[in-house]
């Protein structure tokens, strides 16, 4: 079966024929690949073809796909039962593991996607502070949960939806929106609502826009901000968690939040995600506190074993430094053959996640994303297809690199890269 008639099926029974926007290529045009096959840093598309996988399931394949270590691990399980709905030792323990990676967190509550994840977090700070509002930035995505989905990143963006049809006007009232990295914005919206903000939400290092980077003193603001208004500081680690550092961007920069949420990386390719809070904020959660939080497969039996797996290899293998020196010889490979061909790009870069923006301007906020030439990455994401090399297709996401991508792979996407820039050069 061909591209085209796999894919007049999926459109016929699948909206936009996925399972979620941001695989239908609307950023870039074209049809989707239809893969059937990953391994290390590979993807294989039905016809058998290989391409070296820049996305990694959109962030969780770090160590590369199906770890032998965490494929063992489900095969152990899978002996002993896929699902039970009840407590289980296991969980306890990866609780327990996740708990002691990332600082500064006491308890945490598995559930199965970064949405739920941080549509429980904002939930739980609204019934530990009684306040109503909470802040987010424009171009930072959060999930598909109703709060999130004003002037939010990622597929949102892409599809020229930022703030989502569906979405009732009390909760959009009740998200208030700053430009990200601007502090100032930010403090205006707590001197205007001093006492009705429970929350900020942010991706401590967006991936949602593309890859921007925490200004200096943006995150230190915002723990400052919160601490001030006793508000609750959510930093949002689904994408960062466990990939900018083993703490994540709250180790990275040495900012404490007071609620994580986890997802992506934590899972180890299973659907599981976590949040996590000091104690007095999580003793608000049921069945200890009043605020109410469930889900049938949360901490169920194959991802806890998957995610388990992950995460001790991750702990075994330390490898955060490896994978940024493997990122940063990539992203200087790119700038280098851009500039060799005087092509305007910002690679914008935080450890192993990356975005080739087409400007000459430095991209720190949604505006300055928006400014790139998107056309221009489209026509690039297809000419590194054409070569086997799989970038997200969309100007608005953040590449990832695993310790599976070696250095003949890294300089056959920088040659690739070239040509493109040489033709460009010459178009
Ligand atoms: P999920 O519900 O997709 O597991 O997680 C939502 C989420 C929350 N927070 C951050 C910072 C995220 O990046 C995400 C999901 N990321 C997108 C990619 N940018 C998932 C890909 C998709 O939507 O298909």
């Amino acid at each position: 079966m061909n591209r085209e008639t796999t894919w007049e099926k999926a459109c016929a029974v699948l909206p936009g024929g996925v399972n979620s926007p941001v695989r239908a290529f609307g950023g870039v045009g074209g049809i989707p690949v239809f893969m059937k096959r990953s391994a290390g840093a590979f993807l294989f598309d039905e016809n058998g073809k290989a391409y070296i996988d820049l996305v990694l399931s959109w962030g969780p394949m770090i160590l590369g796909h199906n770890p032998p270590e965490v494929v063992e691990a489900l095969k152990d399980q899978l002996s002993r039962g896929l699902s039970f709905g009840t407590c289980t030792g296991a969980e306890a323990d990866l609780a327990a593991l996740i708990l002691n990676m990332i600082p500064g967190m006491d308890m945490l509550r598995l559930v199965n996607s970064g949405t739920e994840a941080t549509m429980s977090a904002v939930r739980v700070a609204r019934g530990y502070t009684g306040q109503d509002k909470i802040i987010k930035f424009r171009g930072c995505y959060h999930g598909h949960g109703d709060s999130f989905l004003i002037q939010a990143g990622s597929g949102a963006l892409t599809h020229g939806a930022p703030s989502s049809l569906g979405v009732t006007a009390g909760t959009a009232g009740d998200t208030l929106i700053a430009d990200y990295n601007d502090l100032q914005a930010a403090e205006s919206l707590f001197e205007r609502y001093p006492d009705s903000i429970a929350a900020v939400i942010v991706e401590p290092v967006a991936g949602n826009m593309g890859v921007v980077p925490p200004l200096p003193g943006f995150l230190e603001g915002l723990r400052s901000l919160c601490s001030r208004f006793g508000s609750v500081l959510i930093f949002d680690e689904v994408m960062t968690g466990f990939r900018v550092a083993r703490g994540g961007a709250a180790e990275r920069y040495s900012v404490q939040p007071d609620m994580i949420t986890l997802g992506k990386i934590a899972g180890g390719g299973l659907p599981l995600a976590a949040y996590a809070g000091k104690r007095e904020i999580m003793n608000m959660v049921s069945p200890l506190g009043k605020v109410y939080q469930a889900g049938t497969l949360s901490g169920n039996p194959m991802a806890v074993a998957a995610g388990t797996a992950h995460l001790r290899l991750l702990e075994r293998m330390n490898p955060w430094r490896v994978l940024e020196e493997k990122t940063d010889y990539l992203c200087s490979g790119l700038k280098r053959a851009a500039e060799k061909n005087g092509v305007s790009v910002q690679v914008n870069q935080v450890g192993s996640m990356f975005t080739l923006f087409f400007t000459a301007e430095p991209v720190t906020d949604t505006k300055s994303a928006l400014a790139a030439d998107a056309a221009c990455f489209a026509r690039f994401f297809h000419a590194m297809l054409e070569a086997g090399i799989y970038f997200p297709p969309s100007q608005y996401e953040s590449a990832f690199l695993s310790l599976a991508h070696e250095q003949n792979h890294l300089d056959q996407i920088i040659k690739a890269a070239e040509t493109f820039f040489e033709k460009g050069r010459n178009q």
